[in-house]
């Protein structure tokens, strides 16, 4: 893991009224990322990424479909800290 320090925090991300798996941490570039586990799985089918660290988060990586695999993204392209951008990706 090139992780060189993550916190770990139980919280209900998804509103299901079960606690997720939050993991936050800076990446090999710096870059602020936020882990969301919402399956209980160990495997995190959410991650955020703050590229700037001003706090606003600027792409968001999903797996909407359980395969482990980051198969939605989303993205702020304009940099105003709206989320603007969503596309497909191949797994
Ligand atoms: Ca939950
Ligand atoms: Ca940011």
């Amino acid at each position: 893991m090139p992780y060189e320090e993550a916190e770990v925090f139980e919280m209900d991300v998804d509103g299901d009224g079960k606690p997720d798996t939050v993991g936050v941490m800076k990446n090999a570039e710096g870059h602020t990322e936020y882990h969301i586990d919402t399956t209980g799985d160990g495997k995190a089918n959410m991650k955020a990424v703050d590229f700037d660290n001003d706090g606003a988060i600027d792409k968001v990586s999903i797996d909407t479909t359980g395969d482990q695999n980051f198969d939605t993204v989303v993205e702020d392209t304009t940099g105003d800290g709206v989320l603007d951008s969503k596309k497909s990706v191949e797994g």
